[in-house]
């Protein structure tokens, strides 16, 4: 993802540095000396510097002040914050554009003074090879402020990722849409690590009660969470987009076949330790969480 948005931004002539976050990383992208998209009107090559977060210095950008668009898993968020604290400033703006929750906690508590927001998207890009990326699905992407900032301030701060040519849009209630993704990304992503299956396949009969189950437990945690915001009706929701996506492999099952990390406690773990500070009864998502446990290396 990080990818595809850096290209949108140099073509709408951003200056775009790509901060990688290791030397294997380095040495793939020096072989690959470009980031190449293949879309449905052919492929674009764009070329820009990149360099690693330890060498990074303020002298390198050609802007004084900086926005970072972050678009590690979000186990990384906070250590990707850190290897980079020496250029970040209160002026600095950053956006975390990945799945689940708890991580923007992290780093509000880290840089309690560094303007945070989100970004949720439905755009679907993936790697063919390093640094060449397949622009498969188009979708929206939503963009919000996080803690205590003002709304307009933060708008204003994000209008370069709003105008560029992929659409993007500002929501004043970001957190509502973070949690309908949560609970969709819980289901989905949980399910097909658990049956090891396509996203489509979680449609099968033998599932339909148990998705139920899973889902009105959602609702209730999103009833408390987000009082007053009006929620969709999760099972459809699930629904939608598991037949949507229906050829996708999760992105919690992808890391699983990869055997790297996985995003296990930011989003189903997340889910269950805010249902238990709020009281609310989970029992469904527990054992859920309880056979991912078993089956993820955290
Ligand atoms: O966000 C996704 C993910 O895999 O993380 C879904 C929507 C489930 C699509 O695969």
């Amino acid at each position: 993802m990080g990818g595809l948005w850096a290209c949108h931004l140099h073509q709408a002539d951003h200056p775009v540095t790509l901060i990688l976050k290791d030397a294997a990383a380095e040495e793939s992208f020096l072989r690959a000396s470009t980031i190449k998209v293949d879309r449905e009107q052919g492929t674009i090559e764009n070329h820009f510097p990149a360099t690693l977060a330890e060498r990074i210095s303020a002298d390198d950008l050609t802007v004084d002040k900086i926005s970072l668009l972050v678009t590690t898993k979000a186990y990384d968020t906070l250590t990707a914050l850190q290897s980079i604290s020496h250029i970040l400033t209160s002026y600095s703006v950053v956006v975390i554009m990945q799945n689940g929750m708890g991580q923007h906690e992290l780093v509000h508590q880290a840089f309690p003074h560094l303007p945070v927001m989100t970004a949720i998207t439905s755009q679907g890009a993936y790697s063919k090879a390093p640094f060449h990326l397949v622009h498969a699905g188009h979708g929206d992407t939503w963009l919000g402020r996080l803690a205590d900032q003002e709304q307009m301030v933060a708008k204003r701060q994000a209008a370069d990722l709003l105008a560029l040519n992929i659409p993007a849009f500002w929501d004043e209630d970001i957190a509502s849409r973070m949690w309908v993704k949560l609970a969709v990304n819980c289901v989905i992503n949980g399910l097909t690590v658990v049956r090891e299956c396509r996203n489509g396949e979680i449609l099968a009969t033998e599932l339909h009660s148990r998705i139920i189950r899973l889902c009105d437990e959602l609702e209730l945690v999103l009833a408390e969470v987000l009082s007053g915001s009006a929620t969709p009706n999760l099972y459809d929701e699930v629904t939608r987009i598991a037949a949507a996506t229906s050829n996708n492999i999760s992105s919690m099952r992808q890391d699983v076949l990869k055997g790297t990390g996985t995003e296990l406690d930011y989003i189903n773990g997340y889910l269950c330790s805010e249902a238990l500070r709020r009281n609310i009864d989970v029992p469904e998502h527990r054992a859920l969480l309880h056979e991912l446990r078993e089956l993820v290396p955290s």
